[in-house]
């Protein structure tokens, strides 16, 4: 049964307000009530589970909360996230890339990274998916084995951020065609340039779009190529 106005507002707040209070029954209840109604799930996550975690960095940062409570709160998230995810309409974009992903060496945020994985999936792409804290050779290893389009790093700090020029450099020099896209919290337009990267992107569905260009911009190059030949 689809879900009026008021409901989905009733039920974004329930989720939102379950991760900031770390309430894993009110988020697990939500989750499961937008699942039943046959919505698509992507408001759930977003104007829910993740405007929760935006409230909960907001709270850290005027330091109501510490570090605990932003663990209890990542946990909630995940809960909402396994129940929700499954259900997330596919958007197809006619464009199929392959992906590695990982979050960089230091750093084990890793929500942002499985949100941006998430929507390629939807997408249909092929993702590899190296978790978080990856040691930076481990990008170029991966990207050397599946031959993939593009490598998404990500990184949640100032000082972790700091490996990605070195990754960048190390897939530019053997592979110079391969496309990078850096993102989260630190990444900024400037940072990009002045890491010799391609591109970044403030949110997941905006990585995606990023990610259907630079394939198109891949093939093309390609078929240009093939055509000389
Ligand atoms: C939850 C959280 C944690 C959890 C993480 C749990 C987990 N499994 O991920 C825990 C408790 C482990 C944690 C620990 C720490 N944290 Co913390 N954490 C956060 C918090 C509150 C939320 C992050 C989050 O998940 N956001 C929700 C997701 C959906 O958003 P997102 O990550 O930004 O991702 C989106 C975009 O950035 C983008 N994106 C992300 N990655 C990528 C990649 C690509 C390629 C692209 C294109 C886009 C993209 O798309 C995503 C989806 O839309 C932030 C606050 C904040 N404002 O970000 C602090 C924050 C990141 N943490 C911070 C700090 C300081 C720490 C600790 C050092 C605290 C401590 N004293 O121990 C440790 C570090 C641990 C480590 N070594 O990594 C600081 C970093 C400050 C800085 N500038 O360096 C922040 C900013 C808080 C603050 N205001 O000070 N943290």
């Amino acid at each position: 049964m689809a879900l009026d106005s008021a409901k989905k507002e009733g039920l974004l707040k329930k989720l939102e307000q379950g991760v900031v209070e770390f309430e894993d029954d009110e988020v697990r209840e939500a989750a499961q009530e937008w699942v039943d109604s046959g919505e698509d799930t992507y408001d759930a996550i977003f104007d829910g589970l993740v405007a929760g975690m935006e409230e909960v960095g907001r709270l850290f940062s005027a330091q109501e909360y510490f570090v605990p409570e932003m663990l209890m709160a990542a946990d909630s998230l995940y809960i909402g996230l396994d129940i929700l995810k499954p259900h997330m309409v596919a958007r197809d974009s006619g464009v199929k890339g392959a992906v590695v992903i990982g979050t960089v060496q230091g750093d084990v945020h890793d929500i942002g990274k499985n949100i941006v994985k998430m929507m390629f999936d939807v997408a249909g792409f092929q993702v590899h998916d190296l978790g978080r804290d990856v040691a930076l050779e481990d990008f170029l290893k991966k990207q050397l084995e599946t031959n993939s389009d593009i490598v998404c790093l990500s990184a949640m700090m100032t000082t972790t951020m700091m490996g990605m020029p070195k990754v960048i450099e190390m897939i530019k020099e053997k592979n110079p065609k391969c496309k990078i896209m850096i993102g989260g919290a630190p990444i900024t337009d400037d940072i990009v340039g002045k890491f010799g990267a391609d591109a970044t992107a403030k949110d997941a569905s905006n990585a995606l779009e990023e990610a259907v260009k630079m394939v198109v911009s891949l093939r093309d190059i390609q078929k240009e190529a093939n055509a000389k030949s």
